[in-house]
């Protein structure tokens, strides 16, 4: 973790050399200066959302300072979030839509730009019927524009296909504490950590994905608390921690059946809890009899020992918690594997206090809050399920509509993307969403792009995915638009505007608002600026289970934001869910469920017998549209390396650096080799951030969970070769290609 230099001078003396992007005037123009402003804000990329000052001058971020007060992060900052402001005035900047023409794109007008978008949707419409059109959003979006978004598919193109890019996140997530706990949120603040005596991690690479929470757990450890971590590599928190168990891709269900077989048998359940709060419990307990340490160690390659340890402690501690993230939610069986995170937190009486519960770690900038107000293909806004009728009932009065207008529930992002190689969809309009490099099976993404009849597209960037459209409509960033969002504590917080989009480019939400205008359904999208779609939120969010009706802007600038629900303007928020054993069902209990063990969708066999898994780097961030772009991050990462255990690299004759293809049953894909000690030696790990032939995403299947729908990015089948360096590549390896056709 980074403290962030307290200067751009600093910065110009840490990263001059190595920058390649220079601000127009050069950096010595950003010194401290009588008219700039400072806005207090938080960082556009992960779901830490740590405060943050942007340094503004003449409508421009040229820098940042820290934000000592906000609580969570006290002025701390990541490496991405110390160079987020290097994004805003790069030379890619889009600063007008373009249309496509034979031979690439040409700016356009935003009348003509809306018009063309807004036609040809609704010739597809009106040719093939509403559904033939397709909306896809994105979780670091500011929850207005989310909640809008929901709006503009449902009411202006009427149709039932709207998702997410969360879905490719947080949903395994999610759906698993819907079920067991009734509600899709993380129940303890993160204040709490330190009150913990155990915390696993399970399946999250802590410092370099959430650094900031690398904090909260040192503060744990040095209040005497144990820290196990669950990774099949030794990432750099793995380092500080007590005890490591190095599970095999895909099988964590089985790891957590084998832990909690050893708490029931060793007797450290809580009953009384179980008893007085839960249901299910008998069926959990049957289940794990088969999981002994021996069997379980057999499946998951962690030693019995150590499966004994973690038990005993986690069994004993008087609180615990466990913390996931992807490692174990991107798989066919996500939403098992949290399950089984959830049973033992359950049998163990570990819920509801200071220092106990399960919590999932939140990915995206806006990933907890873009997962509430209906951007969800089975949603409505406040978390309400698209099906109840009294929640259609509800929203629809708030819409000015007739219930029975609103579609149903519609396909996930996945599922829109392969009902668009089937020919079913045929338009759609994307914001905030990069799928060429971030869905799995890159080929066959390709493919259904390819054969849209229109594709628009909202975004800041010409992002891989964007150079496929017919329509790319200038979006903004996240501080040119005023909002809220929701961190990965469940805490709304203020998102300030710092400045107005360059050039022509134009809030996002005045361009839905216009397209919606260009629909013919202005009358429903009355909204002259994100504070009437806000207050326009918080009623249609009253009495769902995510009720932010009690939330004002003004008071999350006053009180440092607000743990939902918060059901009234006098109502303080609920930093922790659960206190007094109060679950979220009809039946106010937490619901235990079975969770089997099952196998991935993509096995191994003499063919092809390693693992492959895949995830992230610190310096760089999602597809990489934005940190790709960043000179000092691309520095740090310039291109994905593979990352192989020395005996593995032995058995092939592999050194550190040189070229290897990996092959799955998809794709191969060559990159250089990163020979290391940190990961099994069953399993190989390419970080996804890079498109076109560099791209993780060629090797990756498509099998999804199918509660949560999804993709299985974190366990493939694969092969390795050492590969020679191939025509038209450099003799170091580069391989110098970029993806868009
Ligand atoms: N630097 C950086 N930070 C980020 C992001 C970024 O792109 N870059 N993205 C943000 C977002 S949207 C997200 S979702 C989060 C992701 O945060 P994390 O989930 O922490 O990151 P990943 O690298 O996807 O995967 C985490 C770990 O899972 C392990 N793993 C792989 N397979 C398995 C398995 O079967 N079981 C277990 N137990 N572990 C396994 C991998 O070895 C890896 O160390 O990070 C957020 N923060
Ligand atoms: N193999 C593999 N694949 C993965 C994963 C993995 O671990 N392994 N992780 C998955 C996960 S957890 C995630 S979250 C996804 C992320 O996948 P994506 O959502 O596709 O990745 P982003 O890079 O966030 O793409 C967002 C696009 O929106 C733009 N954008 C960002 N903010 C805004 C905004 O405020 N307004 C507008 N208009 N545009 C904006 C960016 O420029 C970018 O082009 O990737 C998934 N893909
Ligand atoms: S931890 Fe996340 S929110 Fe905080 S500075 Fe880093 S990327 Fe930004
Ligand atoms: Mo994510």
């Amino acid at each position: 973790m980074a403290r962030p230099p307290q200067s751009v001078e600093e910065l110009i003396r840490i990263y001059g050399p190595t920058l390649k992007y220079v601000p127009p005037g050069g950096w010595t123009q950003s010194a401290l200066h009588a008219e700039d402003k400072l806005v207090k804000t938080h960082c556009c990329f992960c779901g830490q959302q740590c405060g943050i000052q942007l340094r503004v001058r003449h409508n421009e971020v040229i820098g940042f300072e820290p934000w000592e007060e906000f609580p969570f992060n006290r002025g701390m900052l990541c490496p991405k979030g110390v160079k987020r402001y290097l994004q805003g005035s790069h030379p890619d900047r889009l600063l007008d839509p373009l249309i496509r023409t034979e031979s690439g794109f040409r700016k356009a007008s935003w009348d003509e730009a809306l018009q063309t978008t807004a036609i040809r949707l609704k010739e597809i419409q009106d040719r093939n019927g509403a559904d033939s059109v397709a909306v896809l959003g994105g979780a670091s979006l500011i929850s207005e524009k989310s909640y809008l978004l929901g709006k503009f598919a449902r009411i202006a193109l009427g149709t039932r296909h709207i998702d997410y890019n969360g879905r490719l996140c947080m949903v395994s997530a999610g759906t698993a504490y819907k079920l067991a706990l009734g509600v899709d949120r993380n129940p303890n603040p993160w204040s709490d950590i330190p009150q913990a005596q155990v915390v696993i991690v399970a399946g999250s690479n802590v410092a370099e994905c959430f650094p900031i929470t690398t904090d909260y757990l040192w503060r744990m450890r040095d209040n005497g608390g144990k820290l196990i971590v669950v990774d099949p590599r030794r990432t750099p928190i793995t380092r500080n921690a007590d005890l490591y168990l190095p599970v095999k891709p895909g099988m964590d269900t089985a790891l957590f059946a084998g832990i909690l077989h050893v708490v029931l048998r060793e007797g450290l359940e809580d009953r009384e809890f179980i008893e007085h709060y839960t249901t299910g419990f008998d069926a959990v307990a049957d289940y794990v009899k088969q999981w002994d340490p021996l069997r379980t160690a057999e499946a998951t390659g962690v030693s019995p020992q150590a499966i004994e340890k973690a038990a005993l402690w986690f069994g004993s501690a008087e609180n615990a918690m466990a913390l996931h993230a992807r490692g174990v939610e991107h798989h066919s069986h996500g939403v098992e594997n949290v399950l089984s995170i959830i049973n033992l937190c359950l049998a163990t009486g570990n819920i509801g206090r200071p220092g106990a519960g399960p919590n999932m770690i939140t990915g995206q900038g806006n990933g907890q809050g873009g997962r509430e107000h209906g951007q969800k293909c089975d949603q409505l806004p406040g978390q309400r399920h698209i099906e109840d009728p009294a929640a259609r009932e509800y929203v629809a009065k708030v819409w000015g509509v007739d219930p029975d207008s609103l579609p149903h529930a519609g396909l996930s992002a996945m599922e829109i993307l392969e009902a668009i190689h089937r020919g079913e969809i045929k338009g759609l309009l994307s914001i905030c969403f990069n799928p060429l490099v971030s869905l799995p099976d890159a080929g066959y993404i390709r493919e259904a792009l390819n054969k849209l009849e229109f594709f628009g597209v909202i975004d800041f960037f010409l992002s891989e995915t964007a150079h496929h459209a017919d329509v790319v409509l200038a979006g903004s960033l996240q501080e040119e638009e005023e909002g809220i969002v929701c961190s990965g504590e469940g805490r709304v917080i203020k998102i300030n505007k710092a400045v107005d989009p360059p050039g022509n480019a134009r809030g996002d939400s005045r361009i839905i608002v216009d397209l919606a205008r260009h629909l013919g359904k202005g009358d429903y999208f009355k909204f002259p600026s994100t504070r009437e779609i806000f207050n326009e939120l918080r009623v249609a969010s009253k009495g769902g289970t995510a009720d932010y009706f009690g939330v004002t802007w003004e008071r999350l600038e006053k009180e440092m934001g607000l743990f939902w629900p918060v059901p009234s303007e006098d109502h303080p928020g609920t930093p922790r869910l659960f206190e007094g054993g109060h679950f979220k069902h009809p039946d106010g209990k937490a619901h235990f469920l079975v969770a089997e063990v099952r196998p991935g969708g993509d096995p191994l066999d003499p063919d092809y017998p390693l693992y492959l898994t895949t995830g992230r780097v610190v310096s760089q961030f999602l597809s990489g549209t934005q940190t790709r772009r960043i000179g000092p991050l691309v520095d740090q990462n310039p291109e994905p390396r593979v990352e192989i255990h020395p005996e593995l690299a032995a058995k092939h004759g592999i050194a550190n650096g040189d070229l290897v293809t990996v092959t799955s049953r998809r794709a191969s894909v060559t990159l250089p080799a990163l020979v290391v000690r940190t990961i099994r030696p069953d399993t190989v790990f390419i970080p996804y951030h890079w498109p076109g032939r560099k791209s993780a995403n060629n090797l990756t299947h498509r099998t999804l969970d199918p509660r949560s729908k999804i993709p299985e990015y974190k366990c493939s089948a694969c092969r390795i070769a050492k590969a020679e360096t191939p025509a038209g590549m450099k003799p170091n390896g580069e391989l110098n290609v970029l993806g868009g056709r």
